[in-house]
């Protein structure tokens, strides 16, 4: 059987990641010995949806798998329309968004079966009922379908026990060398999964496909895939996607002594929560290789905070990105404003709380309360009148630093307008902040702040670049250090 695994269009921005989701699919396929070919509508917003339909039709396939998150979804009803018309093949969906509603995504006259929650286990079995012309679809939880235009039900499959039983991801079908994900020296970043699910129930966050028990790799399997990943597609660089890649510290711990005893040539980087890394580990994981760390830090207000269930606090936020910085690894922070509670003033103090963080990195989201979560069913008890019939596009803007972001369903006690201003200015304001300690990190305090005052007039502020551009501020440092001492300037 030939399958085509369809990546949807990403609302005119590129998607950096190549899916794990469908590459673990399409590895099951070709396990079960189908060809499979991925195509990734999101990789090019040049090409136009029906020129990527197109190259789907050209290749003839038997079967059309189509993956999409809730603010995708929209594309991928388009594109599965053109190609259910085009081809007249066996069509399903899988992903966040149809296991978040499944009866509404079956609805679609387009998609013929739709797989809940994690989908390898399911797909093998769909895959081997087509095949044998058994259409005991009844027999497969996890399947949903449709008989006389009724959607079926299929229930869930219990989740996957044992990770590394799974065949690694088929990246060698994605065009891997076109994402730009790349490490700060510009070489190439390839993404990877050590763990699935998390115990805990942010408000914000969908729990529906990996669950909340917590399931891991082994060490030697996740250290062969990255040595297969450096052997064939020559990448040293990685990102843990995993929602906790520290939660467990043993078995983090016996990844690390993995990586160092195998002298692996890698630097990755991976998502962490604050409450779940200590100065030891911290260090271990930077000899390991670890260059980065992404911290979901959400609100900078302590009651907001409480609101999310996250479950950290502000002073446990401080001592994990400064021990990450000491530990030589750059940290960076996602915050999100307009969370239920907030107001000028607690977006104001979440917008100076990060300014006030060693961060080297920090992304300001707005608050989307996405079908499934806590924060809908908040946005219910609100509006109990809200339906799911709005097009989620627009909630997507990620990324997007420049242009005004318009809240979407927003859930907090601001205006609108006022709530996407303060996206653009949190950022600025923790840009000029982190410019700041650049100054002060290589002056001092007394006179890093006069040099960063008398930078902010344009000519002089020039003037300046030029000198770091150079290397000459470091020159300079060096050179006070030994006449004054090393201490006054640290
Ligand atoms: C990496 C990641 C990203 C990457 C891109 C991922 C990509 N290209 O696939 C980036 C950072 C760019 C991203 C962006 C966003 N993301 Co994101 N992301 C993730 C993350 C952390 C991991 C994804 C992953 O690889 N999972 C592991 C694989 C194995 O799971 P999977 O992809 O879901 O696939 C399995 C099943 O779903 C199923 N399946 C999936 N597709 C199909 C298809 C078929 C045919 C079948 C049979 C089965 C099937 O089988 C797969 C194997 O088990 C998840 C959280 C998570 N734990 O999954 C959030 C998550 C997917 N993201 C989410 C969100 C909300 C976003 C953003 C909207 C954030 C924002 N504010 O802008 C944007 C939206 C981007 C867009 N254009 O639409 C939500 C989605 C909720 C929803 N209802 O859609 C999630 C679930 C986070 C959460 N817990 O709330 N994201
Ligand atoms: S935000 Fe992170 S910690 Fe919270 S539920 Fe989601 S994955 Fe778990």
């Amino acid at each position: 059987m030939k399958i085509a695994f369809i990546g949807p269009k990403w609302n005119e921005m590129v998607n950096a990641y190549p899916s794990l989701g469908l590459g673990y699919l399409a590895a099951v396929a070709e396990q079960e010995g189908h060809e499979a070919c991925i195509f990734d509508f999101g990789l090019h917003p040049e090409r136009t949806l029906e020129a990527e339909v197109q190259n789907v039709i050209d290749y003839r396939p038997d079967l059309v798998a189509f993956t999409s998150m809730t603010t995708s979804y929209a594309s991928v009803e388009q594109a599965a329309a053109m190609l259910k018309d085009a081809l007249g093949v066996t069509t399903i969906i899988g992903g966040p968004h149809a296991t978040t509603l499944p009866q509404h995504t079956l609805e679609n006259p387009h998609f013929d079966f739709l797989i809940y929650g994690e989908g390898e286990d399911v797909f093998r079995d769909f895959m081997r009922a087509l095949d044998n012309h058994a259409h005991n679809w009844g027999d497969m939880a996890g399947l949903w379908y449709k008989e006389e235009g009724q959607v079926i039900d299929g229930g869930e499959r219990p989740l996957i026990a044992d990770l590394d039983a799974l065949p690694y991801p088929a990246r060698h079908l994605f065009e891997l060398a076109q994402y730009p994900l790349y490490a700060p020296n510009g070489e190439q970043m390839l993404t990877v999964l050590s763990s699935r699910g998390c115990p805990y129930n942010c408000s914000f966050c969908f729990k529906g496909i990996v669950g909340r028990t917590y399931r891991q790799r082994s060490p030697e399997n996740i250290a062969d895939e990255l040595e297969y990943m450096m052997q064939h597609y020559g990448v040293h660089n990685f990102y843990f996607i995993d929602d906790l890649f520290t939660i467990d510290v043993r078995r983090l711990d016996e990844i690390l002594d993995h990586f160092i005893a195998r002298d692996m040539d890698i630097r990755w980087r991976c998502l962490a929560r604050v409450d779940r890394v200590n100065p030891e580990l911290l260090r271990k994981m930077y000899k390991a290789g670890c260059r980065q760390v992404h911290y979901g830090i959400e609100s900078g207000n302590e009651e907001v905070l409480k609101r999310t269930a996250k479950h950290i606090r502000l002073d446990q936020v401080q001592d994990a990105v400064r021990w990450t910085e000491q530990a030589g690894i750059h940290s960076k922070g996602y915050f999100i404003l307009g969370l239920p509670g907030d107001n000028e003033q607690t977006i104001a103090d979440t917008i100076e709380f990060a300014a006030g963080l060693e961060l080297s990195e920090a992304m300001f989201s707005i608050a989307t309360p996405m079908p499934g979560t806590q924060l809908w069913n908040e946005l219910l008890r609100k509006h109990p009148d809200t339906e799911y019939n709005a097009d989620f596009t627009k909630s997507y803007y990620y990324n997007s630093y420049t242009a005004e972001i318009a809240p979407f369903m927003n859930v907090s006690d601001i205006d609108d307008r006022v709530l996407s201003g303060y996206a653009i200015r949190a950022r600025e304001r923790f840009l000029e902040a982190k410019k700041r300690r650049m100054y002060r990190h290589s002056f001092g305090e007394t006179a890093g702040d006069l040099l960063w005052n008398a930078a902010r007039i344009t000519p002089i502020r020039k003037v300046g670049s030029t000198l770091v551009k150079w290397g000459l501020f470091d020159t300079f440092r060096r050179t006070k250090s030994s006449f004054f001492g090393a201490t006054s300037w640290s």
